[in-house]
C-alpha cells in the first residue's frame, strides 16, 4: 500500500526520465557549445534565484516554478539574489549577458553548479528559460508529479532572434476559439519563442469582439461560423485579459478588423454598412470576395473610426491590422481611398497599421507594415514599399499557411496553394524569398492558421504540429545555423514533450520521432 501510495514518486526503468541532449532547441541557438562532461540535477532542494529588484525578472522566476512544480513535486523556491555569480540552483541574472544578445537573447550556462541564464532584459530571460525546459527531459512538461531524475546536461548557449516580429495567426472568426484555447496557444508560441498572435477577429462568417454601441456585431455578427458550427466572441474584459496574458508570455496581440471585404459578418449585423440599406443573411460558406462595406455610405466611415478606436483602446501592442486582402467587391479607387483612410484612423488612435500585401498600392502611412502573403517571388508594389522603408512580415501562403493539408491525404486542411510537409514549411530563407525586399526589410515572420477546415482545438494541435515551430525557427535562428538534416532531429525530440503537453500533432514521415 506505501509503495502503491509513492508510485509516481518511485522511479522504474520505464518510467525514468531520459536525460535529454543539450543540442536539441528549438529554434536552433546561435551559438551552442555542449559539455558532456558535467551536468547539472534539480532536486528537491533547488532554488529559483531572480534578479533583485526587478519585477518582470521576479515574474519570469514564477512562470519558471509554475512548468517545473507540477512535474517535478519540488518546491522550487523563488527568491532574489543580486550576485552575478550566483550559483546553486537554477539563476536568472541580469548582469553579465554579452551585448550581442541584445534586449531578447540570453546566455544560459549548464555546470555542476547549476543553470545560469543572463539577459539584458527580462524578455531575454523569458526566452533562456524556454531553452532551458527544453533540455530537460520532456516529463517536465507533464502536470502530474513523474520520477525523474531531473538532469540538465552541461553546456552553454548564446543566443538572440534574427528577427524582432515572430508571430503566429489564428482565425478566430472562421470557427471560434475560446479564451483558454487561446491562452493555450500563446503558451505554444511561447515555447517555440514567437513573440506575436495575430488575431483574425472579424470576417464573413463571424464577429468576434465586443464593440460598445454595436450590440448587434455581437448578437447576429458572432453567432455563426464557417460550416454551421456555433458562433462566439470575446468580451471587452475577455480580449484585455487575453492581452494581459499574452503580455505575461512576453507576446504581443495583434487584433486584426479585416476590411473592407471579408465583411459579410458585420453588413449582417449593421443594415446602414450595405449600399442597399438591406442587411445580408449571416454566411457560413467559404467562398471570398463576395462581400464589401459600402465606402460611399455615410455611415461607413464612423464606424470604422469607432471599431479602430475602442480596439485600440483594448490593445497594449503597436499594431493594429486593418485586413485589406481579397476585397474583390469593392471598387479599387474606392479600396485605396478606404485603406488609406483606415490606416491614418489606426495612427489617430496610437497604433501601428498593418495590413495584407494588397494595401501596398495605396498611400501607405509613415511606419504601415505590409504581410505577404501571396506566392509569388516578385511584387513590384512590396519592393516599392520596402524601399520606402515599410516593414514586410512574410508569410507566403504556400510556405507559411499552416491551414494547408500536410500530405494529400489529410481530411483537415486546405489545397489552393499546394500541400506543404514540413520540409517545405521549413526549408526557405524570409530575408531571400521576394525580389527587391532586402533582408533588412523583413520584419519578420508569421504562421497564419485559417480556420475554414478547422472545427476543434485538436484539429488546430494537428496543423500547427510540427510546422509551427519550423516557422518559429526562421523567424529566431541566424540564416548561418539553418539545416534541415539538424532541424529534423531537433524536431524529432520534441514529440515526447508534446505527448506530455497533449498536443496532438502529426506524426509526420519526415521526421525520425523517437
Ligand atoms: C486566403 S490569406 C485568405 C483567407 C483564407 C485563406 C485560406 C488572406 C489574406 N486571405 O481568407 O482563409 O486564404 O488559406
Amino acid at each position: 500500500v506505501l509503495l502503491a501510495a509513492l508510485g509516481p514518486l518511485t522511479p522504474s526503468a520505464a518510467e525514468a526520465a531520459t536525460t535529454q541532449a543539450f543540442s536539441t532547441v528549438v529554434p536552433r541557438p546561435a551559438t551552442v557549445t555542449a559539455n558532456p562532461a558535467v551536468s547539472y540535477t534539480v532536486t528537491a532542494s533547488t532554488p529559483i534565484y531572480t534578479w533583485a529588484g526587478n519585477a518582470a525578472a521576479g515574474a519570469v522566476g514564477t512562470y519558471l516554478a509554475g512548468i517545473l512544480r507540477p512535474s517535478t513535486g519540488f518546491p522550487l523556491t523563488v527568491t532574489t539574489t543580486s550576485d552575478a555569480n550566483q550559483s546553486g540552483g537554477i539563476a536568472l541574472v541580469l548582469s553579465g549577458a554579452p551585448a550581442s544578445v541584445g534586449a531578447n537573447g540570453y546566455q544560459l550556462d549548464v555546470t555542476a553548479g547549476g543553470v545560469v541564464i543572463r539577459a539584458q532584459q527580462p524578455a531575454g530571460l523569458f526566452a533562456g528559460v524556454q531553452s532551458l525546459r527544453q533540455i530537460m527531459p520532456p516529463q517536465i512538461e507533464a502536470r502530474a508529479v513523474q520520477a525523474g531524475p531531473w538532469v540538465i546536461p552541461g553546456g552553454q548557449m548564446i543566443d538572440q532572434p534574427r528577427y524582432a516580429y515572430r508571430a503566429a495567426m489564428l482565425d478566430v472568426a472562421r470557427h471560434f476559439f475560446t479564451v483558454d484555447q487561446v491562452k493555450r496557444y500563446i503558451d505554444q508560441l511561447a515555447l517555440y519563442k514567437m513573440n506575436h498572435l495575430h488575431l483574425h477577429l472579424t470576417d464573413d462568417q463571424g464577429w468576434r469582439i465586443e464593440i460598445a454601441g454595436y450590440p448587434n456585431l455581437t448578437g447576429t455578427g458572432a453567432g455563426t461560423s464557417a460550416g454551421g458550427w456555433s458562433g462566439g466572441y470575446y468580451t471587452q474584459a475577455q480580449f484585455r485579459d487575453l492581452v494581459a496574458y499574452a503580455n505575461s508570455r512576453y507576446v504581443t496581440i495583434v487584433p486584426e478588423i479585416d476590411m473592407p471585404g471579408h465583411t459579410n459578418a458585420a453588413l449582417a449585423s449593421h443594415a446602414p454598412l450595405n449600399c442597399d440599406g438591406v442587411a445580408p443573411a449571416p454566411y457560413t460558406g467559404t467562398a471570398v470576395g463576395f462581400s464589401s462595406l459600402c465606402l460611399t455610405d455615410p455611415d461607413t466611415r464612423p464606424f470604422v473610426d469607432e471599431v479602430i478606436r475602442q480596439l485600440a483602446g483594448m490593445t497594449t501592442g503597436p499594431y493594429l491590422h486593418i485586413g485589406g486582402d481579397e476585397a474583390h467587391s469593392t471598387p479599387h479607387e474606392q479600396f485605396l481611398e478606404f485603406v488609406t483612410g483606415a490606416q491614418q484612423t489606426v495612427v489617430k488612435y496610437g497604433k501601428t497599421p498593418v495590413g495584407w500585401n494588397e494595401i501596398s498600392a495605396s498611400t501607405l502611412q509613415p511606419g504601415a507594415v505590409l504581410q505577404y502573403w501571396n506566392t509569388p517571388t516578385s511584387n513590384a508594389s512590396v519592393a516599392a514599399a520596402a524601399a520606402a522603408g515599410h516593414g514586410i512580415i512574410m508569410s507566403p501562403a504556400n510556405r507559411a499557411y499552416i491551414d494547408l493539408k500536410h500530405t494529400a491525404t489529410n481530411v483537415i486542411g486546405l489545397t489552393w496553394a499546394g500541400i506543404t510537409n514540413v520540409q517545405r514549411a521549413y526549408d526557405w530563407n524570409p530575408g531571400a524569398t521576394l525580389e527587391n525586399v532586402p533582408d533588412s526589410a523583413i520584419r519578420g515572420v508569421e504562421a497564419a492558421l485559417w480556420t475554414e477546415s478547422v472545427t476543434s482545438q485538436q484539429d488546430v494541435d494537428y496543423l500547427a504540429f510540427p510546422r509551427l515551430p519550423a516557422l518559429a525557427e526562421l523567424g529566431w535562428s541566424p540564416w548561418s545555423t539553418h539545416d534541415w538534416a539538424s532541424f529534423r532531429t531537433r524536431l524529432a525530440a520534441q514529440g515526447p514533450r508534446w505527448d506530455q503537453m497533449g498536443i496532438r500533432y502529426h506524426h509526420s514521415t519526415e521526421i525520425p520521432w523517437p
